[in-house]
């Protein structure tokens, strides 16, 4: 069973360990959760796909929760979706009605509200592993993001891959303030702690002193993208409040050596850092009972193999400085993009190798260190994917622009942020906001520059590495 520790017998006996869900104020049992959530099966049952507008609330959990027992596939939209991105999502996913919370477009889909106190306890049979549990929408270089197809097998096998690595067990209290729309917070965070069957607090935003909180309240499994570990250490007394956790793991973007050092003095907790994607779910960690080592992610969770290509196309030495194409194989891959048999394909090949598109090294004794992307088209900003494509795409429709490039500057907090070169007469906070508005709030540019040309080459190909060479 997916959710095993939801698995209704099991709470009707009475294995109902209090609270199991702390979220936004509203604290749910495990028997308040089947109760809640098969109430929501009930109503959403048949419905080829949902979406749900996945802002950090109890509606959401019992919408997710409800859906997956239902084995109905949902959609997480992101909470600070804006126009054009939902547009997109929505028509793409084909999705049939908001479960949950209601945005203020609804594009016309039918509401399906969830209801706190509503209690059903009819009992559905399991679905098909094979059935998709999540259409998780997230970027590529180019175009609007894409769906990818999420099975139940991949998420209960990235869960039991990650609680081997990391000692996870029903006596952890975890802990994140993290989006409940991509695999992080959700997959993770949520979904491993209903199937683990350990305390659940969700901190709302993930500052530095609602983290302190959380651990003071008995959290000990703690889980942060690098910009909110980041935070924690400039704090110092919040870093302090962590030392009597059992665990913090880092991930979603490169963990900076002096923010796990900074962890490791405060706390004396030396972070685990693991490694993956929406594609593939988790696949290299470092373990709880072995070495953490600052700047690499570890080694292959069990099942997981992975290979280094090297440019001229043979494999790369495992001597831990030839630098390759990183590819991954594992039970937790993708079914694909949904309607993107053509990108499908770019990534995962025939045998079953998904590419990455980030590159690694790899030491004698297994050990990877991720270099960077292939392209400088993906951004990783406070651990948010952003493709530089579809936030040119969205700024060359506003009147104002005549020629934009986007890139991924580095920045002490947020590990890369976007910036906006624009040739044409907007005024930059016109144009950030029109990005919040359209795509979503986390995808704006911090900075936009007005500049009279942008460099390319004779072909006329942009250069953005040479922009890149500004910061
Ligand atoms: C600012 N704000 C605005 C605008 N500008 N609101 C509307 N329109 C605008 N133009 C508001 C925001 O809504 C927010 O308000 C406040 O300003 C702060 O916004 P911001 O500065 O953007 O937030 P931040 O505090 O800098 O965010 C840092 C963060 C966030 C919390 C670390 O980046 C984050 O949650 N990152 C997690 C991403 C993640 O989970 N990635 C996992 C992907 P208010 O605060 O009032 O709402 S999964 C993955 O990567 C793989 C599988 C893996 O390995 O995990
Ligand atoms: P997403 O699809 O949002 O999950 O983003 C996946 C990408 O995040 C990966 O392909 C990497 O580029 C990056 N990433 C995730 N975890 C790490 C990590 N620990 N270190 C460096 N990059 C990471």
């Amino acid at each position: 069973m997916l959710l095993a520790s939801l698995n209704p017998a099991a709470v009707a006996a009475g294995a109902d360990i209090g609270d199991a869900v702390r979220i936004d104020g509203v604290t749910l049992s495990r028997s308040d959760l089947v109760g809640a959530a098969t109430s929501v099966a009930e109503r959403v049952a048949g419905a080829a796909t949902v979406a749900v507008l996945a802002r950090p609330t109890a509606a959401t959990v019992l919408a997710v929760v409800g859906a997956l027992i239902a084995g109905v596939p949902v959609v997480p939209v992101p909470a600070d979706v804006g126009a054009a991105e939902r547009r997109h999502i929505l028509i793409d996913s084909g999705a049939q009605a908001w479960l949950g919370e209601l945005p203020e477009d609804s594009a016309g889909l039918p509401h399906i509200p969830v209801r706190l106190h509503a209690r059903s306890w009819h009992r559905y049979a399991e679905p098909s592993p094979d059935a998709t549990a999540l259409i998780i929408y997230t970027s590529g270089t180019t175009g609007p993001p894409k769906g990818v197809l999420v099975s139940r097998r991949a998420i209960a096998a990235d869960i039991d891959m990650l609680a081997a690595a990391w000692q996870w067990t029903a006596e952890d209290t975890l802990v994140h303030g993290l989006p409940l729309y991509h695999v992080h917070g959700l997959v993770l965070g949520l979904l491993g702690s209903l199937r683990i069957g350990n305390r659940f607090i969700h901190t709302g935003k993930p500052s530095p002193q609602n983290y302190a909180q959380a651990v003071a309240d008995g959290g000990s499994l703690v889980f942060g993208v690098p910009t909110v570990w980041s935070r924690i250490v400039a704090d110092g007394d919040s870093a302090r409040a962590m030392a009597p956790a059992r665990l913090l793991v880092s991930g979603s973007a490169a963990l900076p050596v002096p923010v796990f050092d900074g962890l490791a003095d405060f706390s004396g907790h030396q972070p685990v850092e693991r490694y993956g994607s929406t594609e593939s779910l988790i696949t290299l960690s470092t373990l709880a009972s072995g070495e953490r080592r600052p700047g690499w992610v570890g080694l292959p969770l069990e099942g997981v193999v992975t290979k280094l290509i090297a440019e001229d196309g043979t494999a790369a030495p495992h001597d831990g400085e030839t630098i390759g194409a990183l590819h991954v194989q594992s039970p937790t891959l993708f079914d694909g993009y949904l309607n993107r048999p053509d990108a499908t394909a770019e990534v995962r090949s025939a045998d079953g190798w998904y590419h990455t598109g980030d590159v690694a090294v790899i030491d004698a004794a297994g050990m990877h260190r991720i270099v960077g992307r292939e392209s400088v088209d993906l951004i990783k900003s406070g651990g948010f994917r952003i493709g530089a494509g579809e936030i040119e795409t969205v700024l060359l429709a506003h009147p104002g622009v005549s020629e934009v490039a986007v890139v991924g500057a580095p920045d002490a907090d947020l590990g890369q942020r976007i910036v906006a070169f624009v040739v044409g007469d907007a005024s930059p906070e016109a144009l950030i906001e029109y990005v919040a508005q359209e795509l979503s709030v986390h995808k704006r540019p911090r900075e936009v520059r007005i500049v009279d040309a942008l460099p390319r080459n004779g072909m006329g190909k942009l250069l953005k590495k040479q922009l890149l060479q500004e910061f």
